[in-house]
């Protein structure tokens, strides 16, 4: 019967260790600690021994399940740890290997170019406005002295959403300056950025939607020469120190006098080249005296006050700025063109 145990003992102990996962761990454990297992089918001829031999007997068999018991505990914790070892290995995140990488997108280019103008002005003391983009022909058109029957108010020109022409999609950011002659403390320096909408068919210089700059300075005593001044200066910061100008007669309902600015080329420095299609001078805005009616019909005397206004077109700036010759490139939106800014 030693002997016997002596065997189950090297046997289990040699089987535990051997064990290659926890199900046949667990079944050792029934082999040789089960109910009907090797230890217990010894210890049930306990009852042949005699009365000398049982308690040394009795003692080396419980040596023997404490034994078994210990390396069944080192075997299991052994196994659990090689599962877990396993586990983490399988799991393991290589921080080595290179992710994927996200496209970032950036600006917009005539984004670009509205954040320059609108750091000008803000620079200068000027207010940037936002408003609404369907407005009534009242604000759009009434109000900066574009009475019924001018061309501009025309269905062929503008988007009326009513068979009376009374709202419409503004075809100017003018309004937001009579909203603002209306609700603002005098004096008003301001800018009005926004979309705009005018029914033009799209070709490489036209969209029924683009994107204005106006601005607007109203207080006493304010004349041309602060008109010219200003926009000097804004050319100067755009388009670098030094920009020659000139301004041209020109008519609008809303200003009196009203003229266009030009810069000289500066490509060819004013002796005619492809970028200013040879005239030596290329056009970058509109402007003039604000209308004494205008004043007058937001309830400004224009005995007392005077002002100036301009108005460009942002995607013409953007496009001469980034070297841009078709204007849908501007819209399209397509990442191929836009990676280049
Ligand atoms: C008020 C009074 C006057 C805004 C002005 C222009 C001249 C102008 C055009 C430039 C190219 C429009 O985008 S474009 O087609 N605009 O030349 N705009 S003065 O004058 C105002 C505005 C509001 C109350």
């Amino acid at each position: 019967m030693k002997e016997q145990l002596a065997n189950i003992r090297a046997q289990a102990l040699a089987a535990f260790d051997g064990a290659k996962d926890s199900a046949a761990l667990d079944a050792l454990r029934v082999q040789y600690l089960g109910k009907k297992g090797e230890l217990t089918a010894v210890l049930k001829q306990m009852g042949k021994l005699s009365a000398e031999e049982r308690p040394a007997m009795g003692q080396l068999a419980n040596e023997v399940r404490a034994a078994l018991e210990e390396a069944l505990e080192a075997a299991g914790k052994k196994l659990e740890a090689a599962a877990l070892e396993a586990k983490l290995k399988l799991e393991a995140v290589d921080v080595t290997i290179p992710g994927d990488s996200v496209a970032i997108g950036h600006k917009h280019p005539m984004y670009s170019a509205l954040d320059e103008i609108k750091d000008i002005f803000v620079g200068m003391g000027f207010t940037v406005l936002d408003g609404p983009e369907v407005e009534l022909a009242y604000y759009n058109f009434d109000r900066l002295n574009a009475e019924e029957g001018h061309p501009s108010r025309d269905w062929s020109d503008t988007f009326y959403f009513d068979a009376d022409s009374r709202v419409m999609l503004r075809s100017q950011t003018s309004p937001m300056q009579v909203h603002a002659m209306e609700t603002m403390e005098l004096p008003i320096r301001i800018i009005a950025p926004g979309r705009v909408y005018r029914k033009d068919e799209v070709d490489a210089t036209h969209s029924p939607m683009f994107h204005q700059v106006e601005g607007m300075v109203i207080d006493k005593n304010v004349t041309m020469s602060d008109l010219k001044g200003t926009l000097n200066a804004v050319v100067e910061q755009l388009f670098g120190k030094g920009t020659v100008t000139r301004f041209r007669p020109h008519h609008f309902p809303f200003t009196e006098p009203s003229c266009e600015m030009d810069v000289q080329c500066h490509k060819c420095g004013g002796k005619g080249c492809p970028t200013c299609k040879g005239e030596g001078w290329i056009e970058v805005l509109g402007a003039g005296m604000i209308h004494p009616k205008v004043l007058e019909m937001s309830g400004i005397d224009p005995e007392v006050y005077s002002g100036w206004a301009f108005g460009m077109g942002l995607e013409r700036l953007a496009m001469r700025q980034f070297k841009i010759t078709d204007l849908r490139l501007i819209f399209e939106n397509d990442t191929r063109f836009l990676e280049q800014f």
